[in-house]
């Protein structure tokens, strides 16, 4: 079966539970307490965090498939942290321009749930609209605007999206430095980066940051339980905000250059979670 196939298939919450199950077996670790998905330029921002104990493919996952874009991860660690947490690390996101649909796009998100996560940290690469966040600089979201026109949540499943991104954990992230700064985050469905004239509109509708995934992946936490907690690595300026045309190298690039603190900051963070 192709992926599309296995979602049509089988029921969202029942792979899920597989996909834990298998990881519950390759890790050794029956209980996860945090899941960490890795967005762009965060790649290697996990170091700090504490031991890995294992590290699974992603393709042998229930569920799971390779990711499509260089600079992405595709394994799932499994880190224990100095005070003894088990952090389920996804370094394999499905993002919607894929277009394998929005069951593959939150599977991961749904997976870290039936593990036994608690709540769970995304974070992204994304454009930013504010020109005091040069490349490299991490924003916490506050909110977010969800422009893919479609919801990882089928039927009637009503959920509150007031206080989606966890008012504690920002306080968290801000006791660990309180030069952060916070934005609300507009989810495009990519994989084309905005024209100028949407970069305004998404600016007049209060958007922040711009980026192709997080919205979606939040609210499926938010449904699954979990308390959320998102940051992004503002790896560019949005287009027309900045002078020059954008690049996948630039995004790869600023990660690099936010590397040592953007991995201090998330470790920091997780220790207090
Ligand atoms: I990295 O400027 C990254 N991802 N939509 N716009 C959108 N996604 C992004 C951008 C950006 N930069």
């Amino acid at each position: 079966m192709n992926t599309q196939e296995t979602f049509q298939e089988t029921d969202p919450t029942e792979l899920a539970r597989q996909a834990a199950a298998y990881i519950a077996t390759a890790t050794g670790v029956e209980q996860h307490d945090l899941a960490l998905v890795l967005g762009s330029g965060w790649g290697e921002a996990a170091g700090l965090i504490g031991e890995v104990t294992a590290t699974v493919s992603a393709t042998d996952v229930p569920g799971f498939t390779a990711p499509a874009v260089v600079g992405h991860v595709g394994t799932l660690t499994s880190i224990r942290t100095p005070d003894g947490k088990n952090v389920l690390v996804l370094g394999a996101r499905t993002h919607f321009y894929e277009g394998k649909g929005v069951r593959a796009v939150v599977h991961g998100v749904r997976t870290a749930a039936a593990t036994g996560a608690k709540a769970i940290v995304l974070t992204n690469g994304c454009g930013g609209l504010n020109e005091a966040w040069t490349p490299g600089t991490p924003v916490l979201i506050s909110d977010h605007i969800n422009l893919t026109a479609t919801s990882p949540l089928e039927g009637a499943t009503f959920v509150d999206l007031t206080d989606l991104y966890s008012p504690r954990l920002r306080a968290v992230a801000r006791e660990v430095d309180p030069t952060l700064d916070e934005g609300v985050y507009a989810q495009f469905t990519g994989p084309h980066y905005e024209t100028p004239a949407e970069v305004q509109y998404a600016k007049r509708i209060g958007a922040d940051l711009v980026g192709m995934s997080t919205a979606l992946e939040a609210i499926a936490a938010r449904a699954a339980g979990m308390e959320v907690f998102g940051i992004s690595l503002v790896t560019n300026l949005a287009a027309g905000i900045s002078p020059v045309p954008l690049s996948h190298a630039e995004v790869i690039e600023a990660g690099q250059a936010a590397g040592p603190r953007i991995s201090r900051l998330l470790a920091d963070i997780i220790a207090k979670m």
